[in-house]
């Protein structure tokens, strides 16, 4: 009999589910269920749905039930920083706001009045995000301040989901270093820190390691499914998983997971709190194994996914990128400027970026998804350039992993741009790195390494030399 594990794997703009097995010595996937999301505009505020994503994740258990491959595990994994706060009914206090609200504009001053800049990234060696989990709880101390008071708890949103198939409350690792109020030296919370800010630390529930068990169904999801199953925490962080995918066991690899942001940097197993790093604008995530996401924030297809919403809701993604292949405009625009991150209008921003810096504007889809794919890429060349003088190390070969390693001409650009080989897949990286530390925990690997060489050559994966041919 086969024996299968679950990952669900939200983003920001979907979710599935997806089953993996072994089979002669490779790991096999099959997407059974799939859904919407994104942030919905609810009186002026972006929230995300979290009663509508629950039920999804319950439909999709319900199909594992329907084609009789019931799961040993399961785990869930989303974006990172936002949370839900719970009273002492465990109902959610407030809205789920979304990280792209722009409730957190000023937040990093009033943080800032209590510790300096330099201070928190010291102490934390997160990246200055304004949507951090340490923003967004100042926002709630603004503006709502008998929420931190009523609430009896916080939790992620992997692991509210967790809680509610399980009744268990833990605080995966992972997911909660993005929140910047971890300290990387003890990998715990940072308690002081959560005093001086004003924030109730009681709330807080003690950090749990990706691959901890969180407990079994319970009796009502049971029937509502049709069957039990073990939640394993994965890293519940989604580009947590999707670096534990990546394919090379070479210590010296640039990774970028490419999906609505790209994520690019290195492994570390130790952070670099320093103010040269501080200032490069990278970050220290916590990772499995205890291995740090050394990483910038490039804002990422988002920026295609929006430009795809407001010009042609059908188009395809592939052919979004051939036509932008055939496109010569040369603009390029900075991807990390603000103007980017929630516009109401994606190709508007863009055009507007052209005007203001005196560059052709770009009018059809195809050259506003060549602008795009072109500045990504550019963008990716000066990351490629800050972590060689950060670490002082050359790397040959950039390893995009996750949706965006199927877009042929941004990987071409990629290697054009950073001068480095590219290898593009797996595809679908985060559901494999959730499944990845289930397989861990259930010794169906012995190691990280076993695994990442499984993982090569399990799936597609693609190469380009350094002027962006593949071969
Ligand atoms: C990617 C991601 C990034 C994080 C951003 C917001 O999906 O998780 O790593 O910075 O979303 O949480």
């Amino acid at each position: 009999m086969d024996k299968y594990y679950l990952a669900v794997d939200i983003g920001a703009s979907s979710g599935r589910h997806i089953l993996a097995s072994m089979a002669g010595g490779k790991m096999q996937l099959e997407e059974i269920y799939r859904f919407p999301n994104g942030m919905d505009n609810k009186d002026g505020t972006l929230c995300w749905d979290a009663n509508r994503l629950f039920t999804e994740i319950k439909n999709g258990l319900k199909k594992c039930k329907e084609l009789g491959k019931i799961p040993v595990s399961m785990g869930i994994d989303t974006w990172g920083v936002d949370y839900v706060l719970l009273d002492k009914d465990d109902r959610i206090l407030g809205d789920t706001v979304g990280y792209r609200d722009d409730r957190t504009t000023g937040m990093d001053k009033k943080v800032y009045e209590t510790i300096s800049q330099d201070d928190l990234y010291a102490r934390t060696g997160i990246q200055k995000q304004i949507f951090n989990t340490i923003y967004q709880l100042m926002a709630v101390k603004e503006t709502h301040p008998e929420y931190l008071k009523q609430a009896e708890s916080i939790l992620m949103i992997p692991d509210y989901f967790h809680f509610l198939l399980t009744g268990v409350k833990k605080m995966e690792y992972t997911n909660a270093t993005t929140g910047q109020l971890i300290n990387p030296v003890t990998n715990d919370w940072d308690y002081e820190l959560m005093d001086m800010l004003g924030y109730p630390s009681r709330i807080f529930k003690p950090v749990s390691m990706p691959g901890t068990v969180v407990g079994n169904f319970t009796k009502a999801i049971q029937e509502e499914v049709g069957f039990d199953c073990k939640v394993v925490l994965p890293a519940t962080h989604d580009t947590g998983s999707a670096v534990l995918a990546v394919p090379t066991n070479n210590d010296n690899a640039i990774y970028i997971s490419s999906g609505t942001w790209s994520l690019m940097g290195i492994e570390r197993k130790e952070a670099d709190c320093s103010m040269e790093s501080m200032k490069a604008n990278f970050t220290n995530e916590g990772g499995y194994d205890h291995r740090f996401r050394y990483l910038k924030n490039i804002m990422g297809l988002w920026m295609i996914q929006s430009v795809k919403k407001e010009f042609e809701k059908d188009l395809s993604f592939a052919e979004i990128c051939e036509r932008a292949a055939k496109e010569t405009i040369p603009s390029i625009v900075d991807c990390n400027d603000d103007s980017f991150l929630a516009p109401k209008n994606m190709i508007q921003a863009v055009q507007d970026f052209c005007r203001k810096t005196d560059q052709q504007v770009p009018g059809t889809i195809a050259e506003i998804a060549a602008v795009i794919y072109n500045s990504l890429a550019k963008c990716y060349g000066d990351t490629v350039k800050e972590i060689e003088s950060i670490t002082g190390n050359t790397y040959d070969t950039i390893y995009v992993v996750g949706g965006g390693a199927n877009a042929g001409y941004l990987n071409e650009l990629t290697a054009k741009y950073t001068q480095k080989k590219v290898s593009a897949g797996p595809t679908e990286a985060t559901a494999i790195g959730n499944i990845t530390v289930q397989m861990l925990r259930d010794g169906v690997f012995a190691s990280l390494p076993e695994a990442r060489t499984c993982i090569g050559e399990s799936f597609d994966i693609k190469r380009y030399n350094e002027k962006g041919k593949q071969f």
